[in-house]
């Protein structure tokens, strides 16, 4: 073959090649995914395994006690002890394993991530004490087998690519019957964490109660497939949790807006929003909210963003919306869902400590968890009545006539 057949066959070739993959990049719908998310797909998984545990010290599986009361040797969350196996958390009984997960990627702004270390860092932490909770008479650390399950890992530049090892870690925990307690991190998290917890108990057993200024079912515009504007909708979409079961808490401002409340509708999704606790009133919506989760799969995972609270409680977040619950509201319901369902996940999300003047919305995201952990042992001590509280607490001491 001569030079000149060779390059213009070469040419040819080349054209038709390029001419080819011009007419599929023509034909990608710009909505359409521009990453690829399967999170049962390893090739996309970043990290092998969960952990690398090749120069750990030999040892029995069980807690790892890092301090005691006050004096903690490491940080930990309220100071308790650490596991990093499933094997720990089999072998020590586990109730309830709380691990961070320091995703900001999300957002698209720096905070979130460094949700874990702050509440890991606070001395000065509700629930921190061995004390009872003064409202209802239980010490959730007396009653609970608690650790701190450490974090997961991520990738710091892709939040698609972050999601497997979150799912991963959550399933982990819940595959020992204990609960996983997701400390973000925004709130992208929802997805892994709902569909780790869905793994285990099964599509559609599962209901969901989201806690939100904002609705974040989101279509994924601009080929995003996550964000923390989007996973309730790959929730529903995926099926990992029905619509009927899913229930919001706490929306209100501006976003959605006519198609964002249509496609809830369509879903059989229930809401209440600001507009209509301003219309009944709290004390009504809670008791519509507790009989809704009661009317739903055996299962219940909580996702609870902390703007829906308040900015004057909870400053420190990334998307504030005033007129939002106050936490004398919001505190109770948890604690009551927490004793009331068996409750099999929960993540606090959205704490962004870099843009927290005073350590506010740190203090308020400690005692709101505590309130999770107090209904979580009000039910394994056999407490379940709505409205409970302790005797010595709400009622007079009346002298004797
Ligand atoms: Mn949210």
């Amino acid at each position: 073959m001569n030079k000149h057949i060779y390059w213009t066959l070469l040419g040819s070739f080349w054209l038709l090649t390029v001419t080819a993959a011009q007419d599929e990049l023509a034909g990608v719908d710009p909505d359409d995914e521009v990453i690829y998310l399967d999170t049962s797909d390893e090739r996309r998984d970043p990290w092998s395994s969960l952990r690398d545990t090749d120069k750990d010290a030999k040892r029995d599986a069980g807690l790892i006690q890092i301090g005691r009361l006050g004096r903690p040797g490491v940080r930990s969350f309220f100071g308790l002890p650490v596991a990093l196996t499933q094997e720990d958390l089999r072998a020590a009984n586990v109730d309830v394993a709380i691990f961070g997960a320091p995703i900001d990627m999300g957002f698209g702004y720096r905070g979130t991530g460094e949700g874990p270390s702050a509440l890991r860092g606070t001395l000065r932490l509700g629930g921190l004490s061995n004390l009872p909770h003064m409202h209802v008479g239980v010490a959730w650390k007396e009653e609970l087998i608690a650790v701190d399950y450490g974090n997961s890992p991520i990738d710091v530049l892709s939040v698609e690519r972050s999601m497997p090892p979150v799912r991963r870690m959550v399933r982990e925990i819940a595959e020992t019957g204990a609960i996983p307690v997701i400390i973000g991190g925004d709130h992208s998290l929802e997805y892994p964490n709902v569909a780790g917890v869905a793994d285990v108990y099964g599509a559609g057993n599962v209901g969901v109660i989201h806690f939100d200024a904002h609705f974040d079912a989101g279509d994924p515009r601009g080929g995003h497939l996550i964000s923390h504007a989007q996973p309730v909708r790959k929730l529903i979409d995926e099926g990992h949790v029905e619509g009927k079961n899913f229930i919001q808490v706490g929306l209100r401002g501006y976003w959605p807006g006519e198609e964002g409340f249509k496609w809830m509708r369509e879903n059989d999704m229930r809401y209440h929003t600001m507009a209509e606790i301003e219309r009944d009133g709290w004390d009504i919506v809670m008791d519509r909210i507790l009989n809704e989760a009661l009317d739903g799969p055996e299962y219940l995972y909580i996702s609870f963003d902390i703007d829906v609270i308040d900015p004057s409680y909870t400053p420190g977040t990334g998307t504030p919306v005033p007129a939002g619950l106050e936490p004398r509201e919001v505190f109770p319901l948890i604690r009551t869902l927490c004793s009331e369902n068996n409750l099999v996940g929960f993540d606090l999300v959205e704490l962004n400590p870099l843009v927290d003047p005073g350590y506010t919305t740190v203090m308020n995201s400690g005692y709101l968890l505590a309130e999770c952990l107090t209904g979580i042992a009000m039910r394994k001590k056999g407490i379940t009545d709505r409205g409970y509280y302790s005797p010595l607490t709400v009622e007079d001491n009346e002298p004797d006539p």
